[in-house]
């Protein structure tokens, strides 16, 4: 009496594992390895989610589900967890995430995926709308890259151009300001050192602090 149960235990497992196939009455599978893939090869502290999916396989290499879940690991701390998405902690540079599985008293480890975290584009655009704002409001982007503004001379409310007043950044070679409202209609800012600049349109904003109505915000990476 006392053999049935862990037999009766077995024969669980083996349901489980077969996904109800029917077909493999018999066949044990053992976990064997690990797959791991990732919905981008790009991880954004400010854009997309990357979330990974581990896929563990028997002994001949058909996925099934061994019970439990896999943890993953990154061992440059750059990134962390939550479930199956990458949190990037560090934007530069990449991370080599490796994937887990413990069960059947045994564990698995994937290959490693590698994740681009350096991935602030180098320059950004932004158009001044008839609606008086700023779009997009944020733009993310390298150290040492460059922001270009265009339709400064659209109308916006009151029939009154835009123009780009930074209040804690000089990029306009050295003047906070591109021009006087509707002077010109396009603008290029170069940033050099890592931080988050505002600006305003003097038409249509405020200086704040915080920056408020047409404003907007470059942050550098
Ligand atoms: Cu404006």
């Amino acid at each position: 009496m006392r053999a049935r149960t862990p037999v009766a235990l077995a024969a669980i497992t083996v349901a489980l594992g077969c996904g109800g196939g029917g077909s493999s009455t018999g066949t044990t599978h053992t976990l064997t390895s690990l797959g791991l893939t990732s919905s981008s090869p790009n991880a954004y502290q400010f854009g997309p989610v990357t979330t990974l999916t581990a896929t563990a396989k028997d002994q001949n290499g058909d996925a099934f589900n061994p019970g439990g879940a896999p943890t993953f690991s990154d061992p440059s701390g750059k990134v962390t967890f939550q479930g199956n998405n990458v949190q990037v902690v560090t934007p530069s540079g990449n991370s080599k995430v490796t994937a887990s599985w413990t069960a059947q008293g045994t564990t698995v480890t994937s290959d490693t995926v590698t994740l681009s975290l350096d991935v602030a584009p180098s320059n950004a655009s932004v158009v001044a709308t008839s609606g008086s704002s700023f779009n997009p409001i944020t733009v993310d982007i390298k150290s040492g890259g460059t922001v270009s503004w265009s339709g400064l001379q659209t109308l916006g409310s009151g029939s009154l151009p835009h123009n780009v007043r930074f209040i804690n950044a000089t990029p306009f070679n050295g003047d906070a300001r591109n021009g006087a409202p509707g002077s010109e209609d396009a603008a290029n800012g170069t940033f050099g050192s890592a931080g988050t600049y505002d600006y305003y349109c003097e038409n249509h904003g405020f200086a704040g602090p915080p920056v408020s109505g047409m404003s907007g915000h470059v942050v550098v990476h």
